[in-house]
């Protein structure tokens, strides 16, 4: 691993040069800093991870550039900024939701690069056209200069959205406006149970900085079917788990196999009302009816849909209700079908989303393009995706996990990665053994696709306050 930092010789930079003298006048400042790290390196390839720190005043829009030492080195794929390059100097710009860059305020961008020869990094990276010297520059027109820094005050995911609700086709916080949410999902929580306590918790709400935690209850697999009021306390231990941090709690009834949700209609009806009811009051719930529908038609789906969602609502009104669709919830494509059959025959209720999964390595470009075409049709929530292939395990594939998190960014599309686990396979974020110790924090303990997602998590929200 390289780490290089931008810290070149302090450059004043000029503002306001017209500026009248004036007691009290304010003092602008202007600087940044740069962390570009090569994180892997092979023949001809490499990739980086790029941290930009905002050390002047608040900025509402950036471009980042730099160039490399030789043409010979071209970015080939960039996530979190739109990327361009000309010759060897290469521009990031702002994506919309980190557009606002407050002072102190970091974001963190990556790239995968080509090179032949040699591969030194970058050396000299501006902001907005200054030179990011590791420190800032003040100019005023008072020999006293203060620079005033009000740190936002940290809220929760909760405390900043309160009770969700559907409109359009968007997920909304109490301002009715609309939000991306981003989070992981639990493992099977009758396999991995010890994964998820106070240390856990704390460390994905801190750490990870995530606003929302999937709770996965497999109905069979030595799930729910098995001791009904046991998962049921369990689940809503969770949940009180997460809103005692701030956190929201996605309530996943994890049905799989069978495919058609109607073998566990009466199971549904009762859990929900439990939940529902015990569960009312709290600002923090979403309910994830049924996981992945497979091998049942979307009429059989939109049936049971009819049916435990007046459940939900008898004991909780207002909390979002999110859906499964056909083919292991892929909107039908899994199984040859599309969007259409929703967007022709919803579920006849309000306040509902429709869940999308997909795993990066098995589902790419037409996966893709169906979400670009449903997004704007139907309320899609990503309640469970993986960054490998769709048996849980296999390839990490980092550039299609980009590609999607890009688009599900700059749609607003909430999601839950699976998973917060420490499962000996590629989709958990954390390595093998971790959860027999008492340590979740730092980077030690996660995997490649663990340290990949908790980057793209821990970015700055910006939720909406008005
Ligand atoms: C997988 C788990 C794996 C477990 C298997 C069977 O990762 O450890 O043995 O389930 O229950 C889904 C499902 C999710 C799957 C996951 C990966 O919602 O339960 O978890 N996956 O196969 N849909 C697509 C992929």
């Amino acid at each position: 691993m390289k780490r290089s930092t931008a810290v070149m010789a302090a450059c004043a930079v000029a503002l306001g040069s017209a500026a009248v003298a004036l007691p009290n006048a304010t003092a602008a400042a202007q600087g940044c800093r740069v962390d570009y790290t090569v994180t892997s390196q092979w023949q001809g390839g490499f990739q980086a991870t790029v941290r930009v720190t905002n050390l002047g005043d608040a900025l509402t829009g950036w471009s980042l550039g730099f160039a490399f030492p030789s043409s010979a080195q071209k970015v080939s794929q960039g996530w979190n900024a739109t990327w361009s390059q000309s010759g060897a100097s290469v521009t990031a710009t702002n994506v919309d939701w980190n557009r606002s860059l407050g002072t102190g305020a970091s974001t963190d961008l990556g790239l995968v690069g080509s090179w032949s020869g040699s591969n030194p990094s970058p050396t000299s990276f501006t902001l907005n056209g200054v030179a990011c010297t590791g420190s800032p520059t003040t100019t005023s027109t008072t020999s006293t200069t203060t620079t005033t820094t009000n740190p936002p005050v940290p809220r929760t995911p909760v405390e900043a959205n309160g009770q969700l609700r559907v409109c359009g086709v968007n997920l909304c916080n109490q301002y009715n406006r609309p939000i991306q949410l981003r989070g992981m999902s639990t493992h099977g929580i009758q396999w991995f149970d010890k994964c998820y306590n106070n240390a856990s918790l704390d460390a994905l709400v801190n750490d990870w900085k995530a606003d929302l935690l999937r709770i996965a209850m497999y109905v069979q697999e030595q799930g729910y079917e098995t001791n009904p009021s046991g998962f049921t306390n369990r689940v809503n231990s969770l949940v009180d788990m997460a809103e005692s941090r701030g956190l929201y709690a996605l309530i996943d009834f994890h049905t799989l196999t069978p495919g058609d949700p109607n073998y566990n209609l009466d199971r549904a009806k009762t859990f929900f009302s439990q939940v529902a009811s015990r569960n009312a009051n709290k600002r923090n719930v979403i309910y994830e009816i049924a996981n992945e529908p497979n091998g049942v038609s979307w009429q059989g789906i939109k049936n049971y849909a009819e049916q435990v969602i007046p459940v939900i609502r008898a004991a909780d009104p207002d909390a979002v209700v999110i859906v499964g669709t056909r083919a292991w919830s892929s909107l039908g494509v899994s199984e040859g079908s599309s969007e259409t059959e929703v967007i022709n025959n919803p579920v006849n209720a309000t306040n509902i989303m429709y869940a999308f999964h997909f795993y990066a390595a098995s589902h790419k470009d037409n996966y893709r393009a169906t979400v670009s075409r449903a997004a704007s049709r139907l309320p899609l929530f990503v309640t469970e995706f993986g960054t490998v292939l769709a048996t849980g395990g296999g390839t990490y594939d980092q550039a299609s996990t980009a590609a999607w998190l890009d688009l599900l960014d700059s749609l607003k599309i909430s999601y839950a990665n699976w998973t917060y686990s420490d499962a000996n396979e590629s989709s958990a974020a954390l390595r093998p053994g971790t959860c027999n110790g008492s340590n979740y924090s730092g980077s030690g303990v996660l995997t490649d696709s663990g340290a990949y997602i908790k980057s793209r998590i821990s970015t700055p929200d910006n939720f909406p306050t008005s």
